[in-house]
């Protein structure tokens, strides 16, 4: 991977002027934190170091007790959570989607629920949002490409709304379709990916507590770049699993087919799962590079088996070989 000096790595941030209704906000979170007894080191250091923008609307939410859902890691900064971002309908650069996103429009917005499934039928973004009560989840989240991020998203647990459509006996894997709008997504088209892009998981994966839907970050709703209205977070796998502004969930009975692995199946597998002992043909996965401080140059820190949340999940692999099954 080359080093570049990319846009959206600006590390003036402490001089930067806060907006008085952003710090109000940040104060009234750290209050509600308190009074819960949940100021914990990083959740408070994000409050208090990350200026937002304020533009988007605040997504309350309670701080999650999930085992694995708080990491103690240093927060990334919003503003490189936000500006370095692998969302390819809006091109192949990191630094594309922050600025050609503002045209994916967010409402009205259904998810369809499909397959094999008792209940099938669209859900709108509003029968979503109040589907079960929003938690603040911080996760490490790793890309193949050897770059981390530490990120407070809120949302809830995919299993609560796989509940609520009750999927049929036969029903194995959860496939996710994301939004292919050529209209306003500028890359749909190309042929970098065969669009929709498309993830899957596993039934057992799909209900797992910490596979997250993802309305918000940082205690705001989604910004566009991040995957708006709504996306997956599954901490233990790479980044291109999580996938953006998701459209349609449907319930198979065989393995679907993924737009990474469609496009190259022996460098990205269905699994995915972060793992430091087996490598990208291209990219060693044995460390990272926390985006961040330090920006591309930042140190490397070593990258741990299904990116630290082996406690959670590790027994969903027992038995598999991982250097098969990658
Ligand atoms: N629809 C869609 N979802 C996507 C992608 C994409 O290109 N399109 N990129 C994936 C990859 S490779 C990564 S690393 C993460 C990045 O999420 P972030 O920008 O919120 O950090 O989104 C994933 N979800
Ligand atoms: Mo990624």
């Amino acid at each position: 991977m080359l080093i570049r000096q990319d846009q959206g790595f600006d590390h003036s941030i402490a001089s930067e002027i806060t907006p008085a209704h952003v710090y109000a906000q940040r104060r009234t979170f750290l209050q509600q934190m308190a009074a819960a007894g949940m100021l914990a080191g990083s959740a408070a250091a994000w409050a208090q170091a990350t200026p937002r923008p304020g533009k988007l609307s605040p997504l309350n939410s309670r701080v999650s007790t999930l085992p694995g859902a708080q990491a103690t890691d240093a927060v990334t900064p919003y503003k490189n959570a936000s500006t370095y971002n692998n969302f390819y309908e809006f091109g192949t650069d990191k630094s594309y989607p922050a600025q050609a996103a503002h045209t994916l429009k967010t409402q009205p917005w259904t998810v369809e629920i499909e397959g094999l499934v008792k209940k099938p039928g669209k859900l709108n973004l509003e029968d979503l949002l109040k589907l079960s009560p929003m938690e603040e989840r911080i996760y490490r989240m790793r890309c193949v490409e050897g770059w981390s991020m530490v990120i407070p998203w809120v949302g809830y647990s995919l299993a609560e709304l796989i509940k609520k459509v009750e999927p049929l006996g036969n029903a194995k894997y959860v496939e996710f379709v994301t939004l292919a709008d050529p209209k306003t997504m500028p890359y749909v088209g190309s042929r970098v990916l065969s669009w929709p892009y498309v993830e899957g998981l596993r039934m057992d994966e799909a209900m797992h507590p910490l596979t997250l839907l993802s309305f918000g970050m940082y205690g705001e709703v989604l910004p566009n770049q991040n995957g708006a209205p709504v996306r997956l977070t599954v901490p233990w796998k790479y980044g291109f699993k999580s996938g953006k502004s998701i459209v349609k969930i449907r319930f198979t009975e065989s393995q679907p087919a993924t737009a990474w692995n469609k496009a190259a199946a022996h460098e990205y597998g269905f699994y995915s799962n972060v793992n430091p002992n087996v490598d990208h043909p291209r990219w060693s996965q044995a460390s990272e590079r926390r985006i961040g401080d330090g920006g591309l140059l930042a140190k490397k820190v070593k990258t741990l088996m299904f990116n630290g949340y082996e406690a959670q999940v590790g027994q969903l692999y027992a038995g598999m070989d991982l250097t098969k099954n990658f």
